[in-house]
């Protein structure tokens, strides 16, 4: 039986009102959310990527694909707020969430109150992402199964009232396999592996390039082939740890699919062509696109 989001806090049930601020969405009412349930009651997807670009262009992909008959110019409904950019195409909400988990974390909340206020029916979040790649080609798309911290913990760890809180930090199984699935048959590669989702770009995934390192070109290949051997990463990112450790506890189902941009054991610098990476960013496109159809068809 289809279910709307419950989620974990119940500080939630004493607010009158509830103003989603980076999302500039206000629910005056939240005991009658009629007005949200009107504009985003139907939908079932939410896709989220780093750039407002980019999401758009999922939206308009996406929009072709599903046949949604429309020929204007996707609106940002969040464009007041400043900060996220959100597009609604159908049943998907395709938004923009920086870069990293301080960023993302704060998109997420919102959209999470938002979905509960909107009572939509299993919403399935989804995010499309870019990362290194650990030990496969570029362009390779990569399922998150389970996500490490820097730490190589299977783990999110955040600080809480000044403690240190630890949470579990898996995607969804049903999710990972069926995104999996939906990539057989393509001229590239889309796997189902581990992912290290780290606080920094630089020294945090162990690259030599930063402003800052005080470990070595071997410490580094040591600490990636760690990561490729003992835990099975094949990528790495900034965002999973905190994104399915939050959905997984307000049973939400979530998904994490990213394309690769560079090898990290042949190097640091990102240095693909422009034209090569917007090949590469349209591949989890396809299979998202694909995996939309098939649970649409199927509900
Ligand atoms: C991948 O790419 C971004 C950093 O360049 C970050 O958001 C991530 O996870
Ligand atoms: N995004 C990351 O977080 N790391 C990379 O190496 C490439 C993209």
């Amino acid at each position: 039986m289809a279910q709307s989001v419950e989620l974990k806090n119940p500080h939630l049930n004493k607010m009158s009102q509830d103003y989603l601020y980076h999302l500039a969405l206000n629910v005056p009412n939240t005991k009658d959310t009629r007005d949200i349930q009107k504009r985003f009651g139907d939908v079932k997807f939410i896709c989220m990527g780093g750039t407002a670009s980019r999401m758009l262009e999922l939206a308009l992909f996406l929009r072709e694909l599903l046949g949604v008959k429309d020929n204007s110019e996707p609106e940002d409904l969040c464009r007041s707020g400043n900060r996220y950019a959100v597009y609604k195409v159908g049943p998907v909400l395709c938004a923009s969430h920086g870069v990293g988990m301080s960023t993302f974390s704060v998109v997420l909340h919102e959209l999470l109150k938002l979905v509960r206020y909107a009572k939509c029916q299993d919403p399935v979040f989804l995010r499309i992402g870019t990362c290194g790649g650990v030990g496969v080609p570029p362009g390779t798309v990569v399922v998150t199964k389970e996500a490490y911290n820097g730490y190589l913990r299977n783990e999110h760890e955040i600080a809480i009232l000044g403690e240190k809180v630890v949470r579990p930090a898996n995607f969804t199984a049903d999710v990972v396999k069926d995104l999996v699935a939906c990539g057989l048959g393509d001229n590239f590669k889309t796997i189902e592996a581990n992912t290290m989702a780290t606080e920094c770009f630089y020294e945090g995934q162990g690259r030599t390039d930063g402003a800052v390192c005080n470990y070595s070109e071997e410490d580094k290949m040591q600490f990636l082939r760690k990561c490729h051997d003992e835990k099975g990463i094949r990528n790495i990112e900034m965002e999973a740890t905190m994104f399915s450790s939050l959905t997984n506890l307000c049973n939400v189902k979530a998904g994490d699919i990213c394309v690769t941009l560079i090898d990290r054991l042949k190097g640091d610098q990102v240095e693909i062509s422009m034209e090569t990476k917007s090949e590469y960013e349209h591949r989890p496109f396809i299979i998202v696109g694909r995996y939309i159809q098939k649970i649409l068809a199927s509900t």
